[in-house]
């Protein structure tokens, strides 16, 4: 019998095979939806594949980590990706950076050659798995025998999801799969829970609690980590009480929305620079950034790291985000938990309420669009429980004033800043939480990183709408190019990139309009269509910042 059909004969029965093992852990886990391109050393894993498991597959690895990162984060599940061998695992390292930025908990697997093949270095040995994605993962590992699978996995579930969240690398040998385990050494790992949501020092909150009250002229700046802890009703408790300002981390590095933009405290988003940062929140005298690192800075503008006379605080349940900031004190617990504590800790607040930002200014329509006029346009329809997914770089900003998102779990952005993560993570998000309406928002040239992922958009009808904003020109790089002062660099134009003709091609219906009237009734019509879409919009060339 061949190794696949030695599998499927014990699976079948239930048996007590590596196999079975993993199985039983991923379905104790959750971790049910796998992720995947499979080659011949994944098969056996793939024998018989159980039919309350689903396989999702995508055409190209970038696809596939970008799948599973969009559904583990909008699912809050560790995800479990399984790769094909070193080449797999190498087209996927641009989604795995994505997905340590992302702190998205991935379970990534990858085949590996049967054990007795290793040594010689037969044909699809990775010859060195564990290191091949090492700095980008939480931990990486082949199991020094086969019997020891499944305790890695379990092990390589409670990292993933440990805090802070991120991926982790299991390499498995093809052979390893049919190889019987003795329930004895492996029944309590499978069983076991390990929780990480620790709460921060009683005294330590107290103080900060009485610093907040007694400044003259607090803010609170809120981060991804806000929205993956739960914690949105905790942050506007506090902040209505404390009667604070709120600032959203710099656009760049916040995959998530971690306060309603839509609320009477929020005041805008941070700019992403050192110098334009800290003159933005000139003449605050306490800063307390939730849920984020201080800061993800981009481009390089220096200036002071704090304004004049403020102290920061940062609260995170990222130890190592903790010790690399380079001004003001930490605080290492969950955000969520310590959140609640600090508001049950504030002492009454008789302060002003903070300025209200006007709502976004009517724009008359010019021919062709600007990319602010086509979010304007999105924000005209937008569904109250829409998700967006963001990868248009010259029209974030936009996106963000003018749709005003105020729900949790409404935004996912590569905080690593890879492009292919958008049009792959929608697909996640929208399989994670079908009952949401996702909209993508897409350049043209970020729609090529992970193209494929139309393909399986269509074949699992993914009810998914893409807005691709067309301008034939990588707009963000050209702005970027004026602030480095470079002047002619080549390869900064697109003309010509037709992707509604290939999402066609990979099975999406798909239109292309020029006026606002035409956007609207489009995204209308793709939103409710229930079926995987894409509305390619003309704009005019540059960024679009408001
Ligand atoms: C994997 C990867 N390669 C290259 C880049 C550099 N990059 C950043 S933005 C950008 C242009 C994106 O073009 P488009 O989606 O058309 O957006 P626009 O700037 O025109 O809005 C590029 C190439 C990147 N961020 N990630």
């Amino acid at each position: 019998m061949s190794t696949v059909e030695q599998v499927a004969a014990k699976t079948a029965v239930g048996g007590n095979t590596v196999l079975d093992f993993t199985r039983d852990l991923m379905r104790r886990r959750g971790m049910t939806t796998v992720f995947g391109n499979p080659g011949s050393t994944e098969l056996a894993f793939l024998a018989d594949f159980p039919e309350d498991f689903r396989y999702v597959l995508g055409l190209q690895e970038a696809v596939v980590v970008g799948m599973a990162d969009g559904y583990a984060q909008a699912s809050g599940r560790p995800t479990l990706v399984n790769l094909h061998t070193a080449p797999g695992v190498g087209n996927a390292m641009g989604g795995i950076f994505n997905a340590q930025a992302n702190k998205a908990p991935l379970v990534i697997t990858a085949g590996q050659q049967a054990r007795e093949l290793i040594t010689l270095q037969a044909n699809l040995t990775n010859r060195d798995a564990a290191r091949m994605p090492h700095p980008l993962v939480k931990w990486s590992y082949e199991p020094p025998r086969a019997q020891d699978v499944p305790l890695a996995l379990a092990r390589a579930a409670h990292v993933a999801t440990l805090p802070p969240a991120g991926p982790v690398f299991v390499s498995i040998p093809m052979d390893d799969w049919g190889v019987e385990v003795d329930a004895g050494t492996v029944e309590h790992a499978l069983a076991r829970t390990v929780t990480g949501r620790a709460s921060a020092d009683p005294e330590v909150l107290r103080d900060l609690a009485g610093r907040l009250a007694g400044a003259s002229n607090p803010v609170f700046v809120a981060g991804p980590d806000v929205d993956v802890s739960g914690a949105w009703d905790a942050a506007i408790a506090l902040v209505e009480a404390a009667r604070l300002p709120v600032w959203a981390i710099p656009a760049p590095g916040g995959g998530r929305i971690g306060f309603p933009e839509g609320h009477a405290a929020f005041q805008g988003i941070l700019p992403p620079a050192i110098g334009p940062l800290s003159e933005t929140l000139a003449g605050h005298d306490l800063i307390l950034v939730a849920g984020a690192s201080v800061f993800s800075y981009y481009p390089n503008i220096p200036g002071p790291l704090l304004p004049e006379g403020a102290d920061l605080v940062q609260l995170t349940n990222d130890a190592d985000e903790a010790a690399r900031a380079p001004m003001g004190d930490a605080i290492v617990a969950d955000v969520r938990l310590t959140l609640e504590a600090l508001g049950a800790a504030l002492p009454a607040v008789d302060r002003e309420p903070p300025p209200v930002r006007p709502a976004p200014e009517d724009m008359p329509e010019s021919d062709p669009m600007s990319g602010s006029e086509a979010m304007a346009a999105l924000a005209d329809v937008w569904p109250e429980d829409g998700v967006a997914v963001v990868e248009a770089p010259s029209a974030t900003l936009a996106l963000r004033h003018r749709l005003r998102l105020s729900r949790p779990g409404s935004y996912y952005f590569a905080a690593g800043g890879g492009l292919g993560f958008g049009l792959a993570a929608a697909v996640g998000v929208q399989l994670a939480r079908r009952e949401r309406p996702v909209v993508c928002v897409l350049g043209e040239g970020s729609a090529q990183y992970a193209i494929q992922a139309f393909w399986s958009a269509a074949a699992y009808e993914v009810p998914l709408t893409v807005l691709v904003v067309r301008n034939d020109e990588y707009a963000i790089l050209k702005w970027f190019s004026s602030l480095e002062a470079v002047r002619g660099a080549p390869g900064l134009d697109l003309p010509a990139l037709d992707v509604p003709g290939v999402a066609e091609g990979y099975g999406v219906r798909s239109r292309r309009v020029e006026s606002g009237r035409e956007l609207r009734s489009a995204l209308r019509d793709a939103i409710g269509s229930g079926a995987p879409e894409v509305v390619e919009v003309r704009v005019v060339p540059g960024m679009s910042l408001g």
